[in-house]
């Protein structure tokens, strides 16, 4: 083989490994399950749409048929948490499915709900976010009391409302959240308070801005895109 086809070869292989981190990143950048404003949880599918908590927990959130804030055929999700120590003890329901990505790109800076707290314990709602930069929960809780009947909630979750819980960037959590919860405690915390507790929620939405602003391209990709145009003209010129 001449020099001329060595360096013909080394350079066609260096195109496709550019081409190949360059798909890997388009990828990386458009997860499969990503948040969108508008979005809402129902229940209507008889599921708790991927809303859990932690370990064998004896109490999970389940689906419960006719008791939604329209009644009769509403379906909503029960949270139960039991108090003192171990699995089911904290009140705590939380998501890592449709609930997980970029909030500031989809236009996303506030959770709602409808809730009921059907318990005998007062409720303190927050919404903790876990992601790229660390944990990150609301400064402000919402009180709930025992017997509230359904109402509905706004938890604003931009960067001024969050507090850190062992985060340390909250714009990278924002921008890459992984775990979306819904906790009861009475002061800033991840994992809720264990207390005896009993509530429903429903129509947990999306919400935000009126409109959600066009989605950014990618620089560091165009200016991949740009080097590589570059390098295949500088090429063609010298070939
Ligand atoms: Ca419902």
């Amino acid at each position: 083989m001449d020099r001329i086809s060595s360096s013909r070869e080394i350079f066609v292989r260096s195109v496709l490994l550019l081409l190949s981190l360059l798909f890997a990143s388009l990828v990386a950048a458009a997860p499969a399950a990503a948040v969108t404003l508008g979005q809402i949880d129902d229940f209507q599918d008889g599921t708790t749409q991927g809303w859990r908590d932690g370990g064998v927990s004896p109490n999970p959130p389940v689906n419960m048929s006719d008791v939604g804030p329209a009644g009769v055929g509403d379906h909503s999700l029960q949270i139960t948490s039991t108090g003192g120590f171990g699995a089911g003890s904290r009140f705590v329901a939380f998501n890592t499915a449709q609930w997980t990505g970029d909030y500031p790109t989809a236009g996303v800076d506030m959770i709602t709900f409808d809730v009921n707290n059907i318990g005998s314990a007062n409720m303190d709602l927050r919404v903790a976010l876990d992601g790229v930069g660390g944990r990150f929960v609301t400064t402000a809780s919402m009180p709930v009391a025992a017997g509230s009947g359904w109402q509905s909630i706004e938890i604003p979750i931009g960067p001024a409302h969050l507090t850190s819980v062992g985060g340390l960037d909250v714009n990278a959590t924002l921008s890459a959240v992984t775990q979306l919860r819904v906790i009861s405690a009475v002061s800033p915390s991840f994992l809720g308070d264990p207390i005896l507790a009993q509530g429903l929620i429903d129509n947990v939405t999306a919400a935000g801005p009126v409109s959600a602003p066009v989605p950014s391209a990618n620089p560091l990709s165009i200016a991949m895109l740009l080097s590589l145009l570059g390098l295949v003209s500088y090429w063609k010129l010298r070939a």
